[in-house]
This record gives C-alpha cells, sequence and structure tokens, in this order.
C-alpha cells in the first residue's frame, strides 16, 4: 500500500466476512479485529502489534493498560510489543528510543487469511530514511499472528541489505493475570539470567519464578518453553517457542509502575510479561539477502 489508505480501503481489500475487519481501534488508529471459528483477537497497524487473543469459551489472555497512549509514534502500552533492532537502551545512544523504534510505527497490513478455524495476519516494516538515522541497515520485518486455539507469532527478519546485520529482537509479552503476587513461572529452574534489578549481575534460577519485588530477569541460553501458573484464574499459559534462545520475565511491582505515566498505579497487579527473545550475548548476526524466523507460541489451559 503506497498512500495512506483508508480503513474503509483496507476493509474493503482483506476483510473476511464472519472471521476479520480492519476497523478504527483505540485513539481512531487501525486495527484488524479477528473473530474466527477458534479464537478472538486484534492486531494493531502501530507497531504490527498483537492486543487482544482470546481463545473460544476463555478469557483474554493478554494484559492492556487502560492508561496507554493510543498515537502514532508511541508505543502501546501491553499486548506484544515488537521490540527490535535494540533490547532496552541502545549501547551507543541513551538517546535512541528503548527497545528499538519498529513498535512505535505505523506498520503495513500484508494479508488476512481464514485456515480452517484460525485466522493469520501479517503485517510488515522495513527500513526508511529515519530508521537508518538510527540504524544504518537495510531490513524487512514480517510479524505473522496466527489466532487460533493456539497464538503463532512468527517474526521474520531478512537483512535487505549488503552487510551482514547484528540484531537484539523480543516479543515483549504483557499477560494477563489475576494476582501477580500468586503467580509462578515455570520451566526457567538452574537457568543462568542478569538480574537488572541488581546490578545485572549473573545468578542461577533456583525453581520456579515468583514475583514478591520489581522483576526484571534476563534468562540466557534456554529454548525452553515456560508456564506461567495462574492459581487465582485457574489457568496455566504455556509460551513454548522456536529460534529464541533467551526469555525475560519482568513486572514493574508498585513503585516502577506507579512512576509511569502510561501504566495504572495497580495495575502491576495484573500482568507478568514473559518475552521471547534474542538478546544479549543472543542477538542475531545475519549476512545479506539472508533471514530469521523467530516463533513464540502461547497456549491456555484450565489448572
Ligand atoms: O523487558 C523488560 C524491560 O526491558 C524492563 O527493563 C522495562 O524497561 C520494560 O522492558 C518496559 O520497557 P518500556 O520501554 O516499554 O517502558
Amino acid at each position: 500500500m503506497g498512500t495512506k489508505e483508508t480503513i474503509a480501503e483496507m476493509n474493503a481489500q482483506f476483510g473476511i466476512a464472519g472471521a476479520a475487519r480492519v476497523v478504527e481501534g483505540k485513539g481512531g488508529l487501525p486495527k484488524v479485529e479477528v473473530t474466527g471459528a477458534a479464537a478472538a483477537g486484534e492486531m494493531y497497524l502501530l507497531g504490527g502489534e498483537v492486543t487482544s487473543w482470546v481463545p473460544r469459551g476463555r478469557e483474554e489472555t493478554l494484559f492492556v493498560s487502560a492508561a496507554s497512549k493510543w498515537e502514532d509514534g508511541k508505543a502501546i502500552r501491553g499486548g506484544v510489543p515488537v521490540c527490535f533492532p535494540w533490547f532496552g537502551n541502545k549501547a551507543d545512544d541513551p538517546k535512541a528510543p528503548a527497545h528499538g523504534f519498529v513498535r512505535a510505527k505505523a506498520w503495513r497490513l500484508e494479508s488476512v487469511e481464514r485456515k480452517g478455524d484460525t485466522v493469520a495476519v501479517s503485517m510488515s516494516t522495513a527500513s526508511d530514511d529515519g530508521t537508518k538515522r538510527l540504524w544504518p541497515a537495510e531490513f524487512r520485518l514480517v510479524h505473522r499472528a496466527t489466532f487460533g486455539a493456539e497464538l503463532t507469532m512468527e517474526l521474520e527478519m531478512r537483512n535487505t541489505g549488503s552487510a551482514p546485520l547484528r540484531f537484539e529482537e523480543a516479543l515483549h509479552t504483557y499477560f494477563r493475570v489475576e494476582d501477580i503476587t500468586k503467580v509462578r513461572v515455570r520451566g526457567l529452574d538452574g537457568i543462568r539470567y542478569i538480574d537488572k534489578t541488581d546490578g545485572f549481575k549473573e545468578k542461577t534460577q533456583l525453581g520456579d519464578v515468583v514475583i514478591g519485588k520489581e522483576t526484571d530477569n534476563v534468562y540466557l541460553g534456554t529454548a525452553h518453553a515456560v508456564e506461567i501458573e495462574d492459581p487465582a484464574m485457574r489457568r496455566r499459559i504455556r509460551v513454548s517457542k522456536e529460534n529464541s534462545l533467551a526469555t525475560v520475565v519482568w513486572n514493574p511491582w508498585f513503585e516502577k509502575a506507579k512512576a509511569m505515566s502510561d501504566m495504572g498505579d495497580d495495575e502491576w497487579r495484573q500482568f507478568v510479561c514473559v518475552e521471547t527473545c534474542n538478546v544479549a550475548k543472543h542477538a542475531v548476526t545475519l549476512e545479506p539477502g539472508a533471514q530469521h524466523r523467530m516463533k513464540a507460541v502461547v497456549s491456555v489451559e484450565e489448572s
């Protein structure tokens, strides 16, 4: 799509009766609203971001802050922000936007496909003069989300330039929970991690991850699936992954949450971020013309 197409034009091109519509979302921003047989969901063109996934017969799985900004150029607080081409602060430029620049950009809607009882939505973004000022690289990034009994998110990065590229990437997923103090994250026992709340010290995880204070752990060298046990909601969320060697577990706790203008003071209790990523020593190097695809698969069951 060359010019800024209207929502009606995108709906005419990509809408599927009874399964998917392109509509005006919060802040008048365009989103794809999915009403498939196996799941409902939504994905905003802002950041190519999934903000809702509701498997049939279940409750919302993702958290979005009631205080989120809904403006082009500003990241959505919640859902699944796509962090790229760096994670956290840019090492050589503290003024650069945290977590890279693609989560605050309008992406292009590439396709909406119904396959059986699932609906797959693909959005893309690519290098331009603006991105090159922040990161002198040529790239194309496609985020393909499949809304079904599972939520599958694939981040496909292609180096379209003539020089090798090194980048970090994360699907920074905010999972909705009833009460963070009762949550346990399983599957990281014995894994080394960087504790960003304790001087970036390297530590070893002992048993399940429980959250009783600000938690900001970058688990390294792990391709494992993790499970989020949410006893208060009587549900277990499982996150498995492909081509990802790091997992981040984050909750700001009340102090940090209070300092965030796009987070309600008590909302810290209602989510845990479990992020599928390649960051720090697991940053990806891509030769010219090469492609890398990181995948996260989310499922929910009664517990
Ligand atoms: O993934 C955890 C983290 O890196 C935390 O350090 C915190 O900064 C969080 O991301 C949210 O970052 P944001 O830029 O979205 O406020």
